[in-house]
C-alpha cells in the first residue's frame, strides 16, 4: 500500500480523497493554485504544495507542475478526482514513466474510451448492446444520408472525440442532413481539434442510466448497479439517484452482469461508468467514463462501500474488498448538485460565504469544501456542494431531501437550492416519471417561476 498520495484536484472531491486516505493511514498531499491558498482541501491535507496561478490550465491541468509536486513531496501515487487530468491518457503515461502510480485505469483503456468510435466498437465486441448506427466515422454527406436511410430518421451526428454532449446535431430527414452534418463537423473541429463524426439512430425519449463498474486489473470485474442521471440541464447533471426508479432487479442483474464481464475481459483496473440510454426496456451503450464520477456517493450509500478506498486498493495491487455476491442494495439514495449559480438563468455566482450550515442527521451526507467566510473563486466549476440523502425507499429519500434542504444555510451568494425545493413540488419527480428532456422542458415551461 502507498504511504503518500497526491491529489491532483480541488474542492469537494479533493476532500473526498483526503478522507479516504486518512481512514487508510495514508498521508495526503494537496496541490493548489494561488487562488486556492485558503481552500478547505489545503487546510485538510497533511501536506500542501502551490503549483501555479489561478487558471486551471496553469495549475490543476499543468502536468509538469503536478509531477514536480509528486517528486518534491515523495508521493507515490496520484488520485486525479474527476475533471482536470482524470481522463488524460498522455498524463497517465507520463505519471507511469516517472515511476509513479496513477489511481485509475491504464492509459490505453482511457485512450480507447476517449475515442467514442473505438469505445463503441470495444463495447460491442464485448457483448454490450450499443445504439444502432454507422460502423465507424462518416466522411461525407452522401454517406451520412445513406446511414439516415439505413437506420431511419431521426439520426444524431456526434463527434468521435466528443462526449458530454458537445458537437452533437440531430437530422430529422434527408433535407436537413447536409446542414446538420456540416455543423457537427465544424463544431467538432472547433471543440476538439478533430472533425471526425459518427452517426446513430436518435432515441427520442430515453433515460440516462449509467452502470458503476470496478475492475481489479487482473481479469476480475464487478458492477454496483445503476444510477439514473436523466435530470440534466445543458448536459450538466443536477439530480441523480440510485437505484434507477425504472429499472427492475432482473434488468439490473442482466445489464450489470454484461458490464462486469466486459470489464473483466478488458483487464480494466479501477472505477468506471458505462453510460446507456434506456428506452422501452432496452439499454443502448453510448460512452464509458474511465474515472470516479461526481455522483458516486449515491452508489456508495446503497451498497455501503467506499469507492475511493477501492480505487486506492486496486491501484496498489490489492484485490477488491468485495465480490459480486457480497454486493446487495440497501434502500434508495438521491444526490442534488448545489452550484454557486443565480436562478433562473444559472449564471455563475462566485463570492464570499457569510454564513454556512450543513444539514445532518440520519441518512444525510454533504460533500462540500465550503466553510463560513470562504470566498468562492471565479476560476473553476460552480459545484459547491453535493447533498446526498439515503432512505429505506424512494419516498423516504425524497422526504429526507426536503428536510435536509430546509436545514441547509448558504448565505452571501446565490445557489441552485431553490431549484430543488421547486422540483420536490412536482408529481413527476415523486413518481420517477422523467427522461433526459424533462428538466429542460419544465424550465422552459416556467417551472422556476
Ligand atoms: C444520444 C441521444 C439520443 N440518441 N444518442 C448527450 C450527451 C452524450 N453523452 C450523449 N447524449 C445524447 N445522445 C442517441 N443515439 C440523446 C442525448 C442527450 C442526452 C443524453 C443523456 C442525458 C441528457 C441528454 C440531453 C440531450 C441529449
Amino acid at each position: 500500500m502507498f504511504d503518500k498520495i497526491l491529489i491532483a484536484n480541488r474542492g469537494e472531491i479533493a476532500l473526498r480523497v483526503i478522507r479516504a486516505c486518512r481512514e487508510m493511514g495514508i498521508a495526503s498531499v494537496a496541490v493548489h493554485s494561488t487562488a486556492d491558498a485558503d481552500a478547505m482541501h489545503v487546510r485538510m491535507a497533511d501536506e500542501t504544495i502551490c503549483i501555479g496561478p489561478a487558471p486551471g490550465s496553469e495549475s490543476y491541468l499543468s502536468i509538469p507542475a503536478i509531477i514536480s509536486a509528486c517528486e518534491v513531496s515523495g508521493a507515490q501515487a496520484i488520485h486525479p478526482g474527476y475533471g482536470f487530468l482524470s481522463e488524460n491518457a498522455r498524463f497517465v503515461q507520463i505519471v507511469e514513466d516517472h515511476g509513479l502510480t496513477f489511481i485509475g485505469p491504464s492509459a490505453e483503456h482511457i485512450r480507447i474510451m476517449g475515442d467514442k468510435i473505438t469505445a463503441k466498437e470495444t463495447a460491442k465486441a464485448l457483448g454490450i448492446p450499443v445504439v444502432p448506427g454507422s460502423a465507424g466515422g462518416v466522411a461525407t454527406v452522401d454517406d451520412a444520408k445513406r446511414i439516415g436511410a439505413e437506420f431511419g430518421y431521426p439520426v444524431i451526428i456526434k463527434a468521435t472525440a466528443g462526449g458530454g454532449g458537445r458537437g452533437m446535431q440531430v437530422a430529422k430527414d434527408d433535407a436537413s442532413m447536409e446542414r446538420a452534418f456540416m455543423t457537427a463537423r465544424s463544431e467538432a473541429k472547433a471543440a476538439f481539434g478533430n472533425d471526425e463524426v459518427y452517426i446513430e439512430k436518435y432515441l427520442q425519449k430515453p433515460r440516462h442510466i449509467e452502470v458503476q463498474v470496478f475492475g481489479d486489473g487482473q481479469g476480475g470485474g464487478v458492477h454496483l448497479g445503476e444510477r439514473d442521471c436523466s435530470l440534466q440541464r445543458r448536459h450538466q447533471k443536477v439530480f441523480e439517484e440510485a437505484p434507477g426508479p425504472s429499472i427492475t432487479p432482473e434488468e439490473r442483474a442482466h445489464i450489470g452482469g454484461i458490464c462486469a464481464k466486459a470489464i473483466g475481459e478488458m483487464g480494466y483496473s479501477g472505477a468506471g461508468t458505462v453510460e446507456f440510454l434506456y428506452e422501452d426496456g432496452e439499454f443502448f451503450f453510448i460512452e464509458m467514463n474511465t474515472r470516479l464520477q461526481v455522483e458516486h456517493p449515491v452508489t456508495e450509500a446503497i451498497f455501503g462501500q467506499d469507492l475511493v478506498r477501492e480505487q486506492i486498493r486496486v491501484a496498489s495491487g490489492q484485490k477488491l474488498s468485495f465480490r459480486q455476491e457480497d454486493l446487495t442494495i440497501n434502500g434508495h439514495a438521491i444526490e442534488v448538485r448545489i452550484n454557486a449559480e443565480k436562478l433562473p438563468k444559472f449564471s455563475p455566482c462566485p463570492g464570499k460565504i457569510t454564513a454556512f450550515h450543513a444539514p445532518g442527521g440520519l441518512g444525510v451526507r454533504m460533500d462540500s469544501a465550503l466553510y463560513d467566510g470562504y470566498s468562492i473563486p471565479p476560476y473553476y466549476d460552480s459545484l459547491i456542494a453535493k447533498l446526498i440523502v439515503h432512505g429505506r425507499d424512494r419516498p423516504e429519500a425524497l422526504a429526507r431531501l426536503n428536510r435536509a434542504l430546509g436545514e441547509l444555510i448558504v448565505d452571501g451568494i446565490d445557489t441552485t437550492v431553490p431549484l430543488f425545493h421547486a422540483l420536490l413540488q412536482e408529481k413527476d419527480i415523486h413518481t420517477g416519471e422523467y427522461n433526459i428532456h424533462w428538466l429542460e422542458k419544465w424550465l422552459e415551461a416556467g417551472g422556476l417561476d
